[in-house]
């Protein structure tokens, strides 16, 4: 009995120090300079300081680099990571690169597909409720069109394409939807395909659209987030179409948003529907550890939902979100 007490104290100590050695989560994001996704970090950032695991954050702007990332995790002892990748379509090669490694795996904002565009059932996921969210978007364009005593029917409407990416269809669609449902001509519904999903690229594909349909003199403009609704906004004004012409409403509520609230006048920017970079960031963090460390199951699909934004009420709206 003595003999054994003592065999275990003696392995005590090892055991406790590989319990010392931190976890480590990834968290692999696709435009790491885009102020939602450096929110996303900060709170993920909370939830390992929280819970007890180090953050491993990297960028992947591409294929190469996201599964050349996946390799340096497993070459770090990761767990496991959060991805939200550079194009949907890496989802079986990231599936397989997370299998390989034994890595556990949740996408965030962009749900990884498989060849044929089907979501990828066993990787877990949490994103936003996209077409809700733009129907939001529709129904506080409406509200503000109404406010401002425009016509349906005199107005063009820009929707900002990001159509590869599922979840900028639907949010996109979503807000055309709400337009066309209220009356508004389905053939003012002006389409302006981006290349990327950044303000300049944003900027590029408005151009292009309002040189072709110069007979619209007042504006409503949505795309998949902020930085779509922005570059239009910008777009705009290098054309004479200003804030009394023009009114875009983003996706988002990071910090390109707050931007352009707190300039001293305001903007075409009107608003933004506000989603949550807390629970995406912090949530998605928290679940890969405990899947990892306690076998945890994290739920298949978690939808969040979005609150509409403007210069008025920003304060208010970010506080109730604990932003
Ligand atoms: C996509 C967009 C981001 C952000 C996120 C929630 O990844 O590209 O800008 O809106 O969804």
């Amino acid at each position: 009995m003595q003999r054994r007490a003592f065999t275990l104290a003696a392995l005590a100590t090892p055991f406790a120090l590989q319990a010392a050695e931190p976890v480590k989560v990834g968290f692999l994001v696709k435009q790491a300079e885009e102020p939602w996704f450096q929110d996303e970090w900060k709170f993920a950032e909370q939830a390992a300081k929280d819970k007890g695991f180090t953050l491993v954050k990297i960028g992947v702007p591409n294929g190469e680099k996201t599964l050349a990332a996946i390799d340096n995790l497993a070459a770090q002892k990761a767990v496991g990571f959060v991805i939200c990748a550079p194009d949907v379509k890496l989802g079986l090669a990231i599936n397989r690169a997370a299998k390989r490694h034994k890595l556990k795996v949740i996408s965030v904002d962009d749900q990884l597909v498989d060849g044929a565009g089907k979501p990828i059932a066993d990787i877990p996921h949490m994103g936003i409720s996209g077409y809700e969210i733009g129907k939001q978007v529709g129904a506080g364009l409406l509200a503000e069109i109404k406010a401002r005593g425009w016509k349906l029917d005199e107005v063009g409407v820009l929707r900002v394409a990001y159509d590869q990416l599922p979840t900028g269809r639907e949010r996109t669609m979503g807000a055309a939807d709400a337009l066309k449902a209220a009356g508004v001509p389905a053939a003012n519904i002006v389409d302006a395909p981006q290349a990327k999903t950044d303000t300049e690229s944003a900027f590029n594909a408005a151009n292009i659209a309002f040189t072709k349909n110069a007979k619209f003199k007042k504006w409503v403009a949505f795309g998949l987030n902020d930085e779509a609704a922005l570059g239009a906004v910008r777009a705009g004004e290098g054309r004479g179409i200003k804030a009394d012409a023009m009114l875009a409403i983003g996706i988002g509520g990071s910090q390109t948003a707050l931007n352009e609230f707190t300039k001293p006048t305001a903007t075409g920017f009107f608003g933004t529907v506000l989603i949550s970079p807390k629970r995406h960031g912090y949530e998605t963090a928290t679940m890969v550890f405990e899947w990892a460390t306690q076998g945890k199951q994290p739920p298949a699909v978690t939808l969040t939902s979005g609150v509409l934004m403007t210069r008025q009420n920003q304060a208010d709206i970010r506080k109730q979100m604990g932003l």
